[in-house]
């Protein structure tokens, strides 16, 4: 019965809602959790025991869906007209559609030439007012904040306190799947929002004695985009990692202390890493993640290696959106020849390789 609750019904009594909210669902959450049967030995763990988090099976295929079913729900409650955000793609696409859903108008600042297709395609197409900038999605962000009071718009970033609220869900979930909670917790980092719902989610289930021991956080940037790793916000933050592209992160101080209080740790990974593990995941799993969801492995592998992970652990690593939104990463990352073969059985054969 309980998979027909909305997401935010089904937690209800650990969210901020009340009988006067109303519920705006796509069918969010309850996603799947997919042990590994081949990557873990691949990296050279065969005895870990390993969970990835496929938060790309969300409605509009990245995690953003858990915090935006809140944050949209609690607009509507408060009478909003619309909503607005800065997003490097996938918050715009999932603001997009709740927006949508409930009938708020819904406007969208992106980094004009830094959003992958498929979210492009997606704001769009759920209606919304989608304005590219000449600037990053730092500065976008700093003009949502600018300009969102004198236009009555809510703002819909994860600086709206529903945001990570509605996210910490995904930890509840973890949880109730394994039975406990995972040794080790890998996750992307960007505008470091999503770690820092996810050690909200932990610790609450970890101090009601819901959970023995809550898991170290361990939250991965692009190498070119490490603000926090750095110690300074980067002006110019660049990885192929389009996601995750940001240099100014507005969770930065909640992620910081969500790795130092679990014992865990804020790292980098290098490009070369996550498409690495991007094409491991593919390949070894068949799991399409975007590029920047396999910096949660990247780093895993990373951490594997170092040794602050052990070999036999139990580990979750999220990934956090659908690899069918960025088609051109995976495309450009791998060399396959596309002219077309004569079409017939002998010439068929020998293009098989056989
Ligand atoms: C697939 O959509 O910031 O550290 O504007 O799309 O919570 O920011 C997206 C971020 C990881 C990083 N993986 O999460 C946006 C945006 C994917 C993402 C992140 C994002 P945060």
């Amino acid at each position: 019965m309980h998979s027909q609750l909305a997401l935010i019904e089904r937690y209800r009594e650990y969210l901020p809602i009340t009988d006067a909210t109303p519920i705006i669902s796509l069918g969010e959450g309850n996603t799947p959790l997919v042990k590994a049967v081949n990557l873990h030995r691949l990296i050279g763990a065969s005895g870990m025991k390993l969970y990835f988090k496929l938060e790309g099976l969300n409605p509009t295929g990245s995690f953003k869906d858990r915090g935006m079913t809140l944050a949209i729900s609690k607009a509507v409650e408060a009478g909003a007209r619309g909503v607005i955000c800065a997003s490097t793609g996938n918050t715009s696409a999932s603001a997009a559609a709740f927006a949508a859903k409930a009938g708020l108008k819904c406007y969208v600042i992106l980094p004009a030439g830094h959003v992958a297709l498929g979210k492009l395609a997606q704001a769009i197409l759920y209606g919304a007012k989608v304005i590219p900038i000449e600037g990053n999605f730092d500065r976008a962000l700093e003009l949502v904040r600018e300009i969102a009071d004198d236009c009555q718009v809510t703002i819909v970033n994860s600086i709206n306190p529903y945001r990570l609220e509605g996210q910490k869900t995904g930890a509840f979930e973890i949880i109730e799947a394994l039975g406990q909670a995972p040794e080790y917790f890998c996750i992307p980092v960007g505008n470091a929002g999503n770690i820092s719902a996810y050690r909200r989610g932990f610790k609450q289930w970890w101090q009601s004695g819901k959970i023995a021991k809550a898991p170290m956080m361990f939250g991965f940037e692009a190498e070119g985009a490490a603000a926090i790793v750095q110690g300074k916000p980067i002006a110019n933050p660049e990885t192929f990692a389009t996601a995750i592209r940001i240099g100014n992160p507005a969770s930065w101080q909640e992620a910081e202390l969500a790795a130092n209080e679990s014992g865990g740790l804020i790292d980098s990974v290098t490009d070369d890493e996550i498409l690495h593990a991007y094409k491991l995941l593919a390949e070894s799993e068949g799991i399409f993640c975007e590029p920047s969801s396999a910096a949660s492995v990247a780093g895993l592998i990373k951490q594997l290696k170092a040794g602050s992970v052990l070999p036999d652990a139990l580990v979750t690593c999220v990934l956090t959106g659908n690899g069918l939104k960025d088609p051109d990463s995976a495309l450009k990352s791998s060399q396959v020849d596309l002219t077309p073969v004569k079409a017939e059985a002998k010439q068929l054969v020998k293009a098989m390789g056989l």
